[in-house]
């Protein structure tokens, strides 16, 4: 498996995480706009704000398209599983 920035998932967790990808990519132009962003954030448990959804976008939109692609969408989720597993 090539070394990338999800390098800590399985393939079997990417693909998993593709298929959300494609659940939340609501009009399926392959990216999540901020606003499938904050309906994806909700169904899995994170409320957040609009200046903490702004925060993650600033953050996880590394080429700055105002959307999350499905590489910067792993980074994302990467972070949302860690949160999960650390606060159990
Ligand atoms: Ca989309």
């Amino acid at each position: 498996m090539p070394q990338t920035a999800s390098s800590n998932l399985t393939p079997a967790q990417i693909q998993d995480l593709q298929e959300s990808f494609n659940t939340f990519d609501r009009n399926n132009d392959g990216t999540i706009s901020r606003r499938e962003l904050h309906s994806l954030l909700h169904t899995v448990g994170h409320k957040v704000n609009a200046q903490g959804l702004e925060n993650l976008l600033t953050k996880y939109d590394t080429d700055k398209s105002g959307t999350i692609d499905f590489k910067e969408f792993l980074s994302l989720t990467a972070l949302l599983i860690k949160n999960k597993v650390s606060s159990n």
